[in-house]
């Protein structure tokens, strides 16, 4: 086990000197999102929420730790086991590295010094045992018992320090200060003032506009990538006229518009949190792609993030000026948050994430869907994918306990690009009840609702069920997010006294 964490902290520190996605607990943590079943993934997903890679490289650890421990045990009469046993850590180490997208080849020495430090501390540390267990008097045992335990130590130590200073050296080398050089991106075009009644909060929904530290974050990224402004830029090519490359000055220097979108992800179950609110700033993504000159045929704009991840979105709808698809350099004031893909990120607005908000984006394709399968796509979820119209209900809480009588219940609906005309409620399996509608700032974000329902004490259901300007009112057909998206009415549990 010292050994294990001997060779975690040297490739650790070296990949402070490279990049660290280089570092081989964290590069394996990242192969393994990318080879884990959609099946699993969506459960992860669904049960840990945000917490999915903290709980990934805990099992990991848990793993790392049992399987040390045996091959300590295994290797009591000869050190083969145990070297074995690391080595090939090492080499699962090396494999994942080389795999990585995003990294230049030099990167290999990280997994390489590790898989060299484990062996070496290993030899070194089984050698100290040996001699330990080897000695036959009782004083020259107490001497190698600490001459072992010293070693260890040593070896505790150097660790610790090597993984420190490693992660002294990543965070020299984060995108952190390259943000905060970015300054005030001061759109020319500014969003429509978000009127005072576009939400209730003070009824119990969301607050209309979700703060950046409130927003939810879905992506396949074990570590945040690290892109500076500095080291960015955008490639436009594939079925165009003219190949295109931009740097970040390019784009923040353009005329900036601003739009409020609300955004939902693909994996939100019904009643689900995975969907949030914010201004974003930035460029119109139809004009990027008009300066590079569409040709005919293209079908797919394949958007790739620099840590390899992929999307692919309809041509027509990141061409369409009526739908708005922005290239997306800040949000609710500020630069992207890094979580948030800076220094640029794509949002379209009625599309569900993983077919058109491409965070960290560094190269834009014009293809056809049959050319280039996007990360998703190849995983079993849907080629297209707008968001389905939903409700959701905030206020009361599931199984929470309110006065009898006049109950309030609030909550949030949406329907982006086409709008929210109607939100009904209803107790139990009462008669549908219209509830009051916040005022709509765009069709392309949520609106509120809220009511006032008469119930009598006892345990009780309500269930909300919208409509949209299209005319369709949600279907109470419960589906799973699995391939385009979940239906159904949310409904919760509550008490009265
Ligand atoms: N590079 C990258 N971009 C990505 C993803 C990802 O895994 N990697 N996930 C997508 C998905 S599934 C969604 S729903 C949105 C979420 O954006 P947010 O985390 O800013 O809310 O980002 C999209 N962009
Ligand atoms: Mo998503």
């Amino acid at each position: 086990m010292l050994a294990l964490l001997a060779a975690l902290a040297v490739g650790h520190l070296a990949a402070g000197f490279i990049s660290v996605s280089a570092s081989p607990y964290l590069a394996v943590g990242n192969g393994a999102i990318d080879l884990t079943p959609v099946g699993l993934k969506d459960y992860a997903v669904r049960t840990f929420g945000t917490h999915d890679k903290l709980v990934l490289l805990s099992g990991m650890a848990a793993v790392l730790v049992v399987v040390a421990a045996l091959a300590g045990i295994a290797s009591r009469r000869s050190p083969w086991p145990g070297t074995a046993v690391i080595a090939l850590f090492g080499l699962i180490g090396v494999v994942a590295v080389v795999a990585r997208p995003d990294l230049r080849p030099v990167a290999i020495v990280a997994p390489l010094a590790s898989l060299g430090a484990g062996v070496v501390v290993f030899r070194l540390l089984h050698r100290a045992a040996r001699t330990w267990d080897a000695q036959g008097t009782l004083r020259r045992k107490g001497q190698s018992r600490r001459s072992f335990l010293v070693t260890g130590a040593g070896v505790v130590a150097g660790s610790l320090a090597a993984g420190v200073g490693g992660q002294l050296l990543v965070s020299t080398r984060d995108a952190a200060a390259s943000r905060a050089a970015v300054g005030r991106l001061v759109p020319a075009r500014t969003a429509p003032p978000i009127p005072a009644d576009a939400d209730f909060e003070k009824l119990g929904t969301p607050p209309f506009l979700t703060p950046n530290s409130k927003f939810y974050r879905v992506d396949t990224a074990l570590t945040v990538p690290q892109l500076r402004t500095e080291d960015w830029s955008l490639r436009v090519h594939g079925m165009v006229d003219r190949e295109k490359r931009y740097r970040y000055s390019d784009i923040r220097d353009r005329p900036l518009v601003e739009r409020t979108i609300t955004m939902t992800c693909v994996s939100n179950e019904v009643g689900g949190a995975y969907v949030s609110t914010a201004n974003f700033v930035g460029v119109e993504l139809a004009d990027l792609l008009e300066e590079a000159g569409i040709r005919p045929g293209a079908e797919q704009l394949f958007s790739s993030s620099v840590d390899g991840w992929t999307s692919g979105t309809p041509i027509t709808g990141a061409l369409d000026r009526d739908r708005g698809a922005m290239l997306a350099l800040g949000m609710n004031g500020e630069p992207l948050p890094l979580e948030h893909g800076f220094p640029a990120r794509l949002v379209v607005p009625g599309l569900y994430g993983y077919v058109s908000a491409t965070k960290w984006l560094v190269d834009l394709e014009v293809t056809t869907w049959r050319a280039r399968q996007a990360y998703w796509l190849r995983r079993g979820w849907a080629e297209k994918a707008p968001i389905k119209t939903e409700s959701r209900i905030d206020t009361p809480l599931g199984f929470q306990t309110v006065p009898a009588g006049t109950v309030r219940v609030a909550g949030v609906a949406w329907a982006q690009h086409t709008g929210i005309d109607k939100v009904e409620v209803r107790v139990d399996n009462g008669p549908w009840q219209p509830a009051t509608l916040s005022t709509q700032v765009t069709v392309d974000t949520w609106r509120m609702w809220w009511t006032q329902l008469e119930v009598p004490p006892g345990l009780h259901q309500v269930t909300c069920r919208a409509t949209d300007r299209s005319g369709y009112t949600q279907t109470q057909e419960r589906v799973g997010t699995v391939p385009d998206g979940a239906t159904g009415w949310h409904t919760i549990s509550f008490t009265t006294k």
